[in-house]
């Protein structure tokens, strides 16, 4: 296990920010404790034993769990907001940070799900910014025998890599992406984190996660954290969450946190996030696909 990043009062130091910029992730970061890495995992599988199998939903369960489920459901709204991840945020974009989407990536236990190996920025319509990170919250156990992240230090520093589309059903993104790159095992950096630990990383990192060999279900919850100086170059609307401080360049349309779990306004406003981030995402796929679908369980 690598050792743990030491904070100076909840925040990253300037060596700490520099590292990040020069390895393009940063890991492991404890945020939360155990116990409240439990509570909130606990949480959530109360949601889904309440609506998984029931149609009290306008869409599967699995559709809100994907992409902006900040926008109706509290539990993620109040991690994506929570000051200890925010101080940390706070020393790579700066005072004033957006949440552009935040969402589970679950494998289940024993599952073939896995991520390629990809750079987000790939599909996020962007450019190539480092107006922007995804925090990576560990709500269990992630080790390489469950599929933990895979980084490859430094190769944020690249361009956006040719990627293509494989449209695995076993894979965990919209497309299926895959960077069209051959990453050998030994360059992998396998980011393995404890339930309340986060993993930092770059929009430009090569990443991905193998299947989850174990007896535990792999939760994280990602989290996209963007400055306000960021511009969604593909879409008509943009939305995002006002996290911390002021957004003085109006260049996203701001939401609310919802006031409880799967308010009407919240599911309205959800639905018009999805319509708008699925034409940036799914911009210039050839073949019909959806991330909203993808979730496990
Ligand atoms: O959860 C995973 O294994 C992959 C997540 C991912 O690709 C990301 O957060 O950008």
């Amino acid at each position: 296990m690598v050792k743990e990043i030491e904070l100076a009062k909840g925040k990253l130091t300037d060596d700490l920010s520099e590292q990040y910029k020069s390895d393009g992730y940063l890991f492991p970061v404890e945020v939360f404790s155990r116990k409240q890495a439990e509570t909130f995992r606990k949480e959530l599988e109360t949601i889904e034993d309440r609506f998984a199998s029931v149609n009290k939903l306008p869409k599967p369960l699995n559709s809100y769990k994907r992409g902006p489920a900040n926008a109706v459901i509290p539990l993620v709204a109040d991690i994506a907001k929570d000051k200890r991840v925010l101080d940390v945020v706070e020393g790579i974009l700066g005072k004033n940070i957006l949440i552009w989407a935040a969402e589970f990536f679950i494998k289940e236990t024993k599952s073939k799900h896995f991520v390629g190996m990809h750079q987000d920025l790939t599909y996020w319509g962007m450019g190539e910014t480092s107006g922007q990170v995804t925090a990576w919250i560990a709500l269990s156990p992630s080790r390489k025998k469950s599929g933990c992240m895979e980084f490859v230090r430094g190769s944020h520093k690249n361009q956006i890599f040719p990627h293509e589309d494989t449209f695995s059903g076993d894979s965990l993104l919209s497309r299926g992406q895959e960077i069209k790159v051959d990453i050998p095992r030994d360059k992998k950096i396998f980011a393995e984190l404890d339930p309340g630990q986060m993993s930092l990383h770059h929009g430009l990192m090569i990443h991905g996660s193998g299947p989850n060999f174990s007896d535990d279900r792999r939760i994280g919850i990602a989290i996209r954290y963007i400055n306000p100086d960021v511009i969604q170059q593909t879409s008509g609307k943009s939305y995002a969450m006002l996290a911390r401080g002021v957004d003085r360049k109006g260049n996203f349309i701001h939401y609310p946190a919802p006031s409880r779990l799967f308010s009407e306004e919240s599911l309205q406003l959800h639905k018009e996030i999805c319509e708008s981030q699925h034409q940036v995402l799914m911009g210039t796929a050839k073949q019909e696909g959806s991330v909203w679908s993808k979730s496990t369980a």
